[in-house]
């Protein structure tokens, strides 16, 4: 995003104000006049700056004792409450009511009382937890915070949006560009599980209080979850259609863990993983706040937030690209603390950042300012990843990965995104299960720093003034203080211990592909030589949306009711172009030609990665936009050989190209795009994947100028390679009735704005 500030920074000095990011003082005043004359819940806020923080002064609140038992039915109830995420001191300087706390909204289990993070779901393999969620989101403080942006295609229970066309702007008549303070929509997905589509979160399926307005997917909100995968770390956050971003922001998550008779979570596991207080729960955010300790979302009433003014405010008044904030929380507490003793720990680690990247490293602190890194240590193994444990531990940090290996030097340096891969690198909605051992390090600190640019990994440290808080990497410091209770006899991954799986992965990637799929991702930007004409694709302007294969979330030709064809409708107001057979394997290759790494998630099933490629995008591109036809859409008339936003691919989806692929998309694979470009030598590499992405994934990141392949089974998880096939439905329930499943970018930002697809599961 410093790319895009740059650009109109540089822009609207140089030139003129019709350019769209110098619109933004117009767009603003007008703004002000609107809160005048129609009473608009927009509050303005002056930002806290997290610089200021007193860092690593409170304890990281745990789930030790406070998880809830999955076996019996769980009540959920969504509410407004008040938690002190900040340094006491923060909420002492405050009159009432913010010396309460910040105001959020969080899931309450079986009336414990909301947190953020929610309490921990403790679920049993083969065992279904049933859980009946309720939303009491009303009359909230919050809401006048977080500006839902009604341009968006968003769940728009009043149906204002949808009245008056909102999404096909600009330009956007009044209410398109005023806040919504009506009923808020919620719905829970459980990121990563298999489970029937009725009770997965669909972004349609929301509900407002009181079940008042239901979303054309709702199906109803009793969810059976059948927990019939492997022992893993899932997590359950918001799914609504066009404010994810704000409701999970705003602390509607939380962790949900399956265990077996293996991982059983006990002392007594037999494989001897750390248990009970050495067995820790950590969600780590990055969140802005305002000088009243309350929760500081951009919307363009502050010229001066962190994240500059919304990027198209003609077509998307209140959106902005990406969400970074510049307080690091970890279980909903900025900079916390955690005391340990000289001895081996298991942290279930989730990333549940806007679009913020980890790329972690610990460092002994002693007698060190905080901003300086000491030595590095002690070494992270990482144990298993999004669906399960991996065969085998995984060092991280390992000296012999030369001594800058997370850290890079000097700052930034690290936008290699190959970097990380020998480090805790985790991309928005990634997990990590990992131990660390703390043994013979009594009295030490250790400051756990992040590496990673922003945005990932186009961008640069200094974006929010160098040097700061987040700049610097801070999230959480280990101290080795409480004494060692007992020895400690647990699963050691750096000598002999039992085997993590009782038997190993089931390999998907040896199976014959029944279909192979060619998508592409691409980021739509303004044109500036025609700011309220058609985006282009990765021109010079600012973001406008990012999408799927070119195509929008309803699967409609923008501004157009035509389904692009080869589209199946849900029924429920969105096609599909992804529609695998149950019981089939596919092979998905993702070719990212925007500049930033986005995570795609896709819902239902757990995959492997194959390998990864880079592949000269500047050549694809010209000829990929050279096969669009040509017409008339949303007002504009486009020549053959003309990129047409939103249109979908340029050719028929289900016709095969040379390549065999489906997708609608020139070969990426073919030999001319494999070759020159950026890779030195005139052949781009193959990469295999590294060892932290060879296990189940649901989440994965696709690199900028890269291919990603994918196998991708339509089975449960642990189903035998010779078990599945075409047709044949090995899930304990139907995969294909219900609305359906979706895959998007995890990015919050961008799966609200476009960057989703649905994904229907076929006979
Ligand atoms: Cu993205």
């Amino acid at each position: 995003m410093d790319r895009y500030r740059l650009s109109i920074l540089s822009v609207c000095l140089g030139t003129s104000m019709l350019l769209p990011g110098c619109r933004m003082e117009d767009a603003r005043a007008a703004g002000n006049r609107r809160t005048a004359s129609t009473a608009s819940v927009r509050v303005a806020q002056t930002p806290l700056d997290g610089n200021s923080l007193p860092k690593f002064v409170d304890p990281l609140p745990t789930f030790q004792g406070r998880r809830v038992d999955g076996t019996s039915p769980i009540q959920v109830n969504m509410e407004e409450f008040q938690q002190k995420v900040l340094p006491a001191s923060v909420y002492a300087a405050l009159p009432a009511p913010y010396d309460g706390g910040t105001y959020l909204w969080g899931y309450d289990l079986n009336g414990t009382g909301a947190s953020w993070p929610a309490r921990t779901i403790e679920a049993r393999k083969g065992t279904t937890t049933t859980v009946t969620y309720t939303n009491s989101l009303t009359n909230t403080r919050l809401q006048s915070l977080l500006t839902v942006d009604q341009s968006l295609h968003w769940a728009d229970p009043l149906g204002t949006t949808a009245r008056n066309n909102c999404v096909n702007g600009p330009p956007l008549a009044a209410p398109c560009t005023e806040p919504y303070a009506g009923p808020i929509p919620a719905v829970v997905h459980l990121h990563g599980a298999e489970v029937p589509s009725q009770y997965d979160g669909h972004p349609d399926a929301w509900f407002t209080p009181g079940d008042e307005h239901l979303g054309p997917s709702f199906v109803s909100n009793v969810y059976n979850y059948p927990n019939s995968q492997e022992a893993t770390t899932l997590w359950y956050h918001d799914h609504a259609l066009g404010v994810v971003r704000q409701n999970v922001f705003a602390g509607l998550a939380g962790f949900y863990f399956i265990r077996d008779n293996r991982d059983t979570g006990l002392a007594t596991n037999p494989i001897t993983l750390p248990a009970g207080p050495q067995e820790v729960e950590l969600l780590i955010q990055d969140r802005q706040f305002d000088k009243n300790g309350q929760l500081y979302f951009p919307d363009s009433d502050n010229a001066a937030n962190l994240n500059g003014p919304p990027s198209n405010p003609d077509m998307h008044p209140f959106w902005i690209p990406e969400f970074f904030g510049d307080v690091i929380t970890v279980n909903g507490k900025s900079w916390p603390t955690l005391e340990v003793e000289p001895r081996r720990y298991r942290f279930r680690v989730v990333n549940g950042s806007n679009a913020r990247f980890y790329i972690m490293q610990m460092f002994n602190q002693n007698g060190l300012d905080m901003h300086v890194n000491g030595e590095p240590g002690p070494a992270i193994w990482q144990i298993g990843s999004d669906g399960g444990f991996f065969d085998a531990p995984v060092k991280l940090d390992d000296p012999a990965n030369g001594p800058d290996a997370c850290a890079g030097s000097p700052w930034g340096s690290n936008s290699d995104v190959r970097a990380g891969e020998k480090c805790l690198f985790l991309a928005p909605a990634e997990r990590a299960d990992i131990i660390v051992d703390f043994a013979g390090q009594n009295g030490k600190t250790f400051t756990m720093k992040n590496f990673a640019v922003l945005p990932f990994p186009s961008g640069g440290p200094v974006g929010f003034g160098a040097p700061d808080a987040t700049s610097d990497g801070l999230v959480m410091q280990f101290k080795v203080v409480k004494p060692l209770r007992g020895k400690d006899g647990s699963f050691n991954p750096a000598a002999v211990h039992p085997a993590l799986r009782a038997a190993p992965m089931v390999n998907i990637k040896s199976i014959r592909p029944d279909l192979r799929r060619q998508l592409i991702l691409i980021e739509e930007e303004s044109n500036p030589a025609n700011p309220d004409g058609p985006g282009s694709p990765d021109a010079a302007g600012t973001p406008v949306e990012s999408l799927v294969n070119n195509t929008k979330w309803n699967g409609n030709r923008e501004g157009t009711t035509i389904r692009v064809p080869g589209s199946t409708s849900n029924g429920r107001g969105v096609s599909a172009t992804e529609t695998p057979r149950e019981g089939a394997t596919e092979l998905w290759e993702i070719a990212n030609l925007t500049g930033d790494a986005h995570p795609m998630h896709i819902h239902l099933v757990q995959f492997q990665v194959i390998s990864r490629q880079p592949f000269d995008v500047d050549t694809y591109l010209a000829d990929w936009i050279g096969a669009f036809p040509g017409g008339t859409f949303n007002g504009f008339n486009f020549a053959p050989g003309v990129f047409i936003p939103g249109f979908g691919p340029p050719m028929p989806y289900d016709v095969p190209n040379p390549a065999g692929a489906v997708g609608g998309n020139l070969n990426f694979d073919a030999n001319k795009y494999l070759k020159g470009g950026a890779c030195a030598g005139g052949a781009c590499p193959v990469r295999l994947p590294d060892p932290l992405d060879s296990g189940w994934k649901d989440t994965i990141k696709t690199f900028p100028g890269e291919i990603t392949r994918l196998a991708v089974r339509w089975t449960p998880q642990n189903l035998a390679v010779n078990q599945g096939r075409a047709g044949l439905n090995t899930f304990p329930f139907d995969p294909t009735s219900g609305p359906g499943y979706v895959e998007h970018c995890h990015i919050l930002d961008h799966e609200d704005n476009e960057f989703m697809r649905p994904l229907l599961i076929a006979k």
